[in-house]
């Protein structure tokens, strides 16, 4: 039985009450940070139990997601450092280091907001798909100096185009909304195609909300740039474990509600795959860098210990 504060955070992952990458990695922390704040007084070794408990559930709460396994995996290599420590000292470290992973992160994505924001010029207009913070932070930092359009595609099933588009109205930037199928037509008017990424793979594709990649295949076609905003949290290991990053498949009823088409197979994948020919370039922390160099340049520094294989095999095997 995981803590009320884990387990309802699982469930608002899973039902999408909490989107997006970012959102779901810090969310998985916030709700960690909570149940430590909640046991005072308990012995290291209960904390600990109740700690891989709740890393457990949460690894499991969606898994298209290296993010979250990243923070996670965090959280697990600095049980393992702290272990030695008292029952209250041990949860106070946690905690703490909970923190500074948060503002750590942060000091990421401003520099991902300054080189993003630096693509963006005055008075282009920007085609972009889906709910990335990631890329609402980007345009939110270019819009401080300068005017653009961005179109926006309304992303079926679950419609996450309109948060971005209320996010940029309150921005001050002018919308277009359409509908996914317009995208093809209006490609042509843009100067710049952006999203977020959920994963950027071993193979340098990235894996972005379903959609992603047929838009980028239209971009190609108009010769219009295609960039992604993703730190490097979003690199996954998986396939250097021999494992395929898996692609989540969703609730049916998010597409229609199944008795309206009797005998149809009704599917419901909640991302795609970009492959890195149709990719300008990824606006990570590290600066802007096609897809190759990128995961050259990150693969290189990754360490797949035992706590992040730990916990890739918790969220893809159950184990
Ligand atoms: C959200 C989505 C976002 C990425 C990046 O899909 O595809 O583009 O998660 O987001 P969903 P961020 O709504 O199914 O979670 O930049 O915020 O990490």
């Amino acid at each position: 039985m995981v803590h009320p504060a884990v387990e309802a955070t699982v469930k608002a992952i899973r039902d999408l009450k909490v989107q997006g990458a970012s959102n779901v990695a810090e969310r998985a922390l916030a709700a960690i940070y909570t149940m430590l704040a909640d046991e005072e007084g308990k012995s290291t070794e209960e904390l600990k139990k109740m700690i891989v408990e709740a890393v457990e559930a949460l690894a499991r709460s969606r898994p298209t997601e290296p993010a979250l396994r990243e923070a996670l995996a965090f959280v697990l290599r600095t049980v393992k450092e702290k272990e030695d420590l008292p029952g209250d000292v041990f949860r106070e470290a946690i905690m703490y280091a909970v923190d500074n992973y948060v503002d750590l992160k942060e000091e990421v994505e401003r520099k991902i907001f300054s080189y993003g924001a630096n693509l963006i010029e005055d008075g282009s207009t920007i085609i972009t798909h889906c709910h990335s913070s990631t890329l609402m932070g980007v345009f939110r930092e270019a819009a401080k100096e300068k005017e653009f359009t961005v179109i926006v595609t309304e992303t079926r099933p679950r419609y996450q185009g309109k948060i971005t588009a209320r996010e940029l109205l309150q921005m001050g930037v002018k919308v277009v909304y359409v509908v996914d199928s317009a995208a093809y037509y209006f490609m042509r008017e843009a100067d710049l195609y952006m999203t977020g990424a959920d994963v950027i793979t071993a193979d340098a594709r990235v894996i972005n909300k379903v959609g992603t990649a047929l838009m980028a295949l239209a971009a190609h076609e108009f010769g219009v740039p295609y960039y992604v905003a993703a730190s490097t949290y979003k690199f996954d290991p998986v396939t250097i474990l021999g494992f395929r990053e898996p692609i989540e498949e969703r609730d049916p009823k998010e597409v229609i509600d199944p008795p309206e088409l009797p005998g149809a197979e009704i599917r419901n994948p909640a991302f795609d795959a970009t492959p890195p020919n149709l990719v300008t370039g990824i606006i990570s922390e590290l600066g802007v860098f096609n897809p190759y160099t990128f995961v050259a340049m990150v693969s290189s520094k990754k360490n797949v210990d035992p706590e992040l294989e730990r916990v890739i095999k918790m969220a893809l095997l159950g184990e």
